[in-house]
């Protein structure tokens, strides 16, 4: 079996590599010339651990290759971006030229599967856009189980952070447009996988991705709204959610700073855009979600007018520091984070030295440079006269209670407090 991976990213690459990695030929392939060339000397261009170590071994040992041009194969997996256009919609357009971009080199027999989230019809709309090619081929939509391709939809679901361990382990939800379809992509998954494949149609499966995320949305909206109303009523939100947790049939997730990273803020928009009057709930949690960044900063704004009435400082004498960047615990990665949205505001709103204590960067980010300073967590703890917890980052965590002498806090995550 030879398999081809379209996109080289988060998803496509630890794929590629998982398949590589079982002595199977792998070509991936993509537009960016630097990751391709970064792939083929066995580096890698993305931060996701072990996966490098995987990589390496797979072109050392000539199982993995990458190119710009697709290569005919006997499995095509689509794992491109599927991101935002105009007012939260769906923008297939790297999906539709992945898909025109394998249609020429498809061989009759050929399995393709598309695996970036997508909305629901996606699959479908895909095997069009590869019928429209390939009319001297067959497709699942005129031919059914005698289709010269076969056709699925197999979602990812992997944890940054996990992603090399999660996809051997995780079940799998094999989306085939026909029965043969599915047992073929089962097939190909269990070249690699150790969890368990789970069968269903195209449709379905492309709603189970969508509603995996929804579903950690509207429960993370809902600890979010709790900390809106304990701030109001005075009490502690961690200690409650502690203490509710303790119903068995009770389990709420954390509050903090908002809901970041690529897939948890966007998929549930999908369900919204396709159902935009049934998903009332959906599209509230996402609007709870995304609008704790600025009660956030209001409540800054509120404790730094506490602070400045008790010191009487002007407000340039005073140092803001704001403990981490990312969009969640122990990583690097800052793009769609919550707490980069809050440092950048406070920075902007500040008129007295804004600090950054991000452990996990070496330098700060474009946006925040000029505007704050990077210093470590001493620094901020001995300079600092007000602190701001934006993520529960272990160096955090591990600060003693003794250690923090301000009494002016912010703490979106119940670290400190
Ligand atoms: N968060 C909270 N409170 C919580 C849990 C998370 O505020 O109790 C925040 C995090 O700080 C972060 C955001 O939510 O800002 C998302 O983090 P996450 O760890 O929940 O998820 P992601 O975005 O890293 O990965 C998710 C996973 N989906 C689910 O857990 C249902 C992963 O399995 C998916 O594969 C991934 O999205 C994806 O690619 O879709």
């Amino acid at each position: 079996t030879t398999i081809s991976v379209i996109g080289l990213g988060y998803i496509g690459l630890p794929t590629a590599a998982a398949f590589a990695s079982r002595q199977k030929q792998v070509v991936g392939v993509d537009i960016n010339q630097h990751a391709v060339a970064t792939i083929n000397k066995g580096e890698i261009h993305i931060v996701e651990p072990d996966l490098d170590k995987v990589v390496k071994t797979a072109v050392e040992g000539g199982y993995l290759k990458a190119s710009t041009t697709p290569v005919a194969a006997d499995a095509y997996l689509i794992a491109v971006p599927t991101p935002f256009k105009g007012d939260h919609e769906p923008d297939m357009v790297y999906v539709e030229a992945a898909a025109k971009s394998i249609a020429p080199v498809l061989k009759k027999g050929a399995l393709v599967i598309l695996e970036s989230t997508s909305p629901v019809g996606a699959t479908e709309q895909m095997a069009e856009w590869l019928a429209e090619a390939r009319p001297d081929l067959t497709f699942p939509q005129q031919a059914g189980e005698q289709a010269d391709i076969n056709v699925a939809y197999c979602p990812e679901r992997v944890l940054p952070g996990q992603v090399m361990v999660e996809l051997i382990k995780n079940d799998r939800v094999i989306g085939g447009m026909t029965p043969v379809c599915s047992a073929r992509a089962s097939e190909l998954y269990n070249i690699f996988l150790e969890g368990e494949c789970v069968v269903t149609n195209s449709r379905t499966a492309e709603m189970c991705k969508l509603t995996e995320n929804s579903f950690r949305d509207v429960n993370i909206a809902f600890a979010n709204e709790l900390s809106l109303i304990c701030a109001d009523q005075g009490i502690n939100v961690w200690e409650l959610i502690r203490l509710a947790n303790r119903h068995p049939r009770v389990n709420i997730l954390q509050p903090g700073p908002g809901v970041g990273g690529h897939c948890i803020a966007v998929d549930p928009w999908f369900i919204v855009a396709q159902n935009p009057q049934q998903a009332r709930l959906i599209r509230t949690a996402r609007e709870v979600n995304d609008s704790k960044p600025h009660w956030v900063l209001n409540q800054v704004k509120a404790t730094v007018a506490d602070y400045l009435t008790q010191s009487g400082k002007r407000a340039s004498e005073v140092t803001i520091a704001c403990f981490g960047l990312a969009f969640k615990p122990n990583i690097d990665d800052l793009r769609e984070s919550p707490a980069m949205e809050i440092a950048e505001m406070i920075a902007q709103w500040h008129s007295g030295e804004t600090q950054v204590v991000e452990p996990n960067i070496h330098e700060l980010p474009k946006k925040l440079a000029g505007h704050c300073t990077l210093v470590s967590v001493d620094d901020a703890l001995a300079t600092a006269d007000v602190l701001v917890l934006l993520v529960d980052h272990s160096e955090f965590k591990a600060i003693k209670g003794e250690a923090v002498r301000q009494d002016y806090i912010v703490d979106t995550k119940g670290v400190w407090r």
